[in-house]
């Protein structure tokens, strides 16, 4: 990595150094809620998106010029992999990933095949363009988690209960540990495409998650996500890992063998950084809904989450999970010089 992206805010708190204020970047600050946005995407599909580098680092950059955060991520979608392979599926406006033949058997595992850089030349093409563009400010890669993709992928689209994927994962263990391992490949050869085209950090987004026990996620997830993160030890950037209501689980997503753990609102930074255990750093964790209050709402609480956070060995500033997209733009603008000012040390 450049000495002048090692030096940065955010990689300094992600590998617990010094920092001379608390890095803070938002989960989906790039689309959603900026009117900039919208603008560009007008009248092109999602995946269209994804695969256009130019408008993908249109979209990176807009939240970094009008925020200043301190990292930019990739725009992208955790399922472009998955499209990437070949998988027949489709971002629906308004709904998400929606999965034309969801994978419930033998076969539809076999056809899953691993990711080659040659699978996604608009990832490096973007992502290479973006390093040049963003000079010290570091770009985060991400993925989705295999629980997560799985899920998605199992069930059709979104759900709420996880029914058919938690019916795999209890009644045929051998094969959900089939799709495990063939969607592992395909989320560590996503991440490692990122990195090797520039990207300074890691994100596994395992939003769903938090849909399992702890005993469970031992057997059915660690195994998996832990060979994702241990496949990426060489290429030397800090590795998140994040998950929606997570509580019961932080302990074993640092376990992992993630150097960040992503925490949502419902545990406190304080508390997590008792059950995460020492050797990480802490990511968020400010309620996105918050920021649809008052601004002294939002400064009251962000004040809450630096000084909580000061329990860490180190702390990058976020949402507990994603922008949501009615949020003011003018806020996140607040709330990013907030964070700088309160902790500027
Ligand atoms: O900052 C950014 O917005 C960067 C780009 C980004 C990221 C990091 C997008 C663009 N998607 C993601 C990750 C992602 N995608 C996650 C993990 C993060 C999270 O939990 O929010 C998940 C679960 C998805 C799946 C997905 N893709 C959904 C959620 C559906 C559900 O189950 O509730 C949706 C709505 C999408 C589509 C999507 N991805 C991104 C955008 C801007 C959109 C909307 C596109 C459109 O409707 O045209």
């Amino acid at each position: 990595m450049n000495p002048q992206l090692a030096d940065s805010a955010f990689i300094r708190a992600c590998r617990r150094q010094t920092v001379p204020h608390t890095p803070v970047w938002f989960m989906r600050q790039a689309g959603r809620s900026l009117p900039e946005y919208r603008k560009v995407r007008e009248g092109v599909p999602m995946l269209t998106a994804c695969a256009t580098p130019d408008l993908v680092a249109e979209i990176t950059m807009q939240p970094v010029r009008r925020y200043g955060v301190d990292a930019a991520i990739l725009f992208s979608d955790i399922v472009v992999p998955l499209v990437a392979v070949g998988v027949e599926l489709d971002i629906k406006p308004g709904v998400g990933p929606v999965v034309e033949n969801p994978i419930r058997d033998r076969a539809g595992v076999a056809a899953l095949r691993p990711l080659e850089p040659g699978d996604v030349p608009y990832v490096t093409e973007a992502v290479r363009t973006l390093t040049g563009e963003l000079g010290g400010t570091p770009l985060i890669g991400f993925a989705g988690a295999p629980f997560t993709l799985a899920s998605y992928l199992i069930e059709g689209g979104p759900s709420k209960n996880h029914d058919h994927t938690k019916a795999m994962m209890y009644g045929e263990p051998e094969l959900w540990h089939a799709l495990m391992e063939r969607l592992s490949e395909i989320a560590l050869g996503f991440l490692r495409v990122q990195v090797e085209a520039g990207a300074s950090a890691v994100q596994l987004f395992d939003s769903w998650v938090g849909a399992v026990g702890p005993a469970d996620y031992r057997e059915f997830v660690l195994p998996h996500t832990s060979r994702i993160f241990a496949g990426l030890t060489d290429l030397d950037v800090p590795r998140i890992h994040f998950g929606v209501g997570t509580g019961e689980l932080l302990g074993l997503l640092g376990e992992a063998g993630a150097d960040v753990v992503g925490v949502d609102w419902r545990v406190s930074l304080d508390e997590a950084a008792l059950r995460v255990g020492p050797g990480k750093a802490l990511q968020g964790n400010l309620d996105p809904a918050v920021l649809l209050a008052p601004w002294a709402v939002v400064e009251r609480r962000a004040r809450e989450v630096l000084e909580r956070g000061r329990v860490a060995e180190g702390h990058v500033f976020n949402l507990g999970h994603g922008v949501l997209p009615s949020t003011d733009p003018d806020q996140l603008a607040r709330l990013t010089a907030l964070v700088h000012e309160v902790s500027a040390r």
